[in-house]
């Protein structure tokens, strides 16, 4: 990131035409700016803090340009806690002559994420919080952009916070074992210590997922399979409302992957439907097969599709072998003949019958329990990990290891957690993470 002393402009809004666009300025010559790029209506009007006025918006030369309304939030009570000015004009070129007009008279264009980072310099944000804002304006879905939210307003994860604290207390205690030898015991004390290294790793274990971290920033993956002609195209079709696949009698129709996006409950799914799995002679189905395999190694749920009508068949019964925890089986094709036992769900992708309950249980396999406490970022997911690491070394110690060292192991886990709120973070990895921000945030 450039100079801080600097004062930044940008477009906050998406490019593109819209009815209204908002340029940003932040810094200390932000009011001396918009009062010479915007001429309120009323000559007399003060600017005071977070009063819309509404006039004209000129450009370096003091020739009109717009219509446009005008805010100013003073330090330190802006989002960045910096001087903070806002021009409202409308969408398409006009935001760009203001922002134009803005660097003009002294501004300096923002780097990404540069509002936001000097809300973090500045103290109001720690680097979780950071995050979780780029967290709501990526969100894969409703869902996850409901639980960056709850982290901008909470931090990371309240179990990270309870994790850091039992950790502070576990290097209390080696602390006074250290300074009082005489009346506490250094093997009682490692006894203790290790078995809250043992607690607090398996906290830290169980708010690490990340399959779950992946599927809340990527959406989830739901994968159609099963052996031709059992009707996976005609289930893409019924889940997603409109013909995307090509769906025909003749076995081996499908000899591509083909995905659309869906949301269910507010979570992004990405729905795949794939080329039915058999042995074949055609070079292009076996390459369609190969494609299948693949993106069933990726899936976070299977709906392996059986056919109710000809039954469970020597083919299908291989692929239910080799079935794991991620499928769901089912059998479609309910309308022609009833499932020929009640082991798996049936639908019929002709009539819709069976569908919801289908989803209900994809919603289940994905497992989005209500726990709040999970790690949302990769990059936590690493911090906690190298904690992890650090206990692992405390409960793994030898009978009769110094207390020193474990000290050495309970401050690395500290400090390993502190950077998820970006205490002790290096300088490039906090400019790696405000530069995957949009400019204009
Ligand atoms: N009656 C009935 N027919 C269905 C149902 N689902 C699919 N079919 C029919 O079964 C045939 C195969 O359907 P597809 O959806 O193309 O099957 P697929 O599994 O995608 O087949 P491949 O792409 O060849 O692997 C078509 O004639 C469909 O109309 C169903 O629920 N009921
Ligand atoms: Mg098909």
């Amino acid at each position: 990131m450039r100079n801080k002393g600097d004062t930044i402009a940008a477009i906050a809004t998406p490019p593109g035409e819209g009815g209204i666009a908002i340029v940003r300025l932040s810094g200390e010559k932000a009011p001396g700016i918009l009062k010479r790029m915007f001429a309120p209506k009323n000559p007399g009007a003060q600017f005071t803090h977070g009063q819309m006025h509404y006039g004209t918006i000129l450009d370096a030369h003091g020739q009109r340009l717009d219509e446009a309304m005008a805010v100013c939030f003073y330090a330190p009570r802006s989002y960045t806690r910096e001087d903070v000015c806002e021009i409202h004009t409308h969408g398409g070129v006009m935001s760009r002559l203001a922002l134009e007009a803005a660097v003009e008279l002294g501004a300096r264009p923002a780097d990404r994420g540069e509002f936001t980072y000097r809300a973090f310099l500045n103290g109001r944000l720690s680097l979780s919080r950071a995050e979780a804002v780029m967290g709501i304006i990526g969100a894969a879905g409703e869902e996850s952009a409901r639980r960056s939210a709850r982290q901008l307003h909470f931090g990371a994860s309240a179990g990270i916070g309870k994790c850091r604290s039992r950790l502070k207390e576990m290097v209390a205690l080696i602390d006074a074992a250290a300074d009082f030898p005489d009346e506490i015991d250094e093997s009682v004390t490692a006894q203790r210590v290790k078995s809250e290294a043992g607690e607090i790793l398996k906290e830290l274990k169980r708010l690490c997922d990340r399959r779950y971290a992946r599927m809340m920033s990527d959406g989830a993956q739901v994968v159609i399979a099963g052996r031709p002609n059992v009707g996976k195209s005609s289930l893409m079709n019924a889940l997603l409302s409109f013909e995307r696949s090509i769906v025909s009698d003749i076995p081996g129709t499908t000899r591509d992957a083909v995905s659309e996006s869906v949301t269910l409950d507010g979570l992004r799914l990405t729905l795949t439907d794939t080329a039915g799995l058999r042995k074949s002679d055609d070079q292009i189905e076996r390459l369609g097969v190969e494609i299948t395999q693949k993106r069933l190694d990726g899936a976070d749920v299977v709906i392996l599709l059986l056919d109710a009508e000809k039954g469970v068949t020597q083919q299908d019964r291989a692929l239910i072998e080799g079935a794991d925890e991620r499928y769901i089986i089912a059998y479609n094709k309910l309308d022609l003949k009833d499932a020929p036992d009640d082991r798996y769900p049936a639908v019929s992708a002709k009539t819709g019958e069976g569908i919801e309950a289908l989803l209900q249980l994809v919603r289940k396999k994905l497992s989005l329990d209500e726990d709040d406490e999970k790690l949302l970022s990769l990059r936590h997911i690493d911090c906690a990990g190298r904690a992890i690491e650090a206990l692992k070394n405390i409960i793994n110690a030898p009978e009769g290891t110094y207390l020193d060292l474990m000290l050495t192991d309970a401050m690395s886990a500290l400090e390993a957690l502190g950077e998820i709120d970006g205490l002790n973070v290096s300088q490039s990895v906090i400019d790696q993470i405000f530069e995957s921000f949009c400019v204009g945030k």
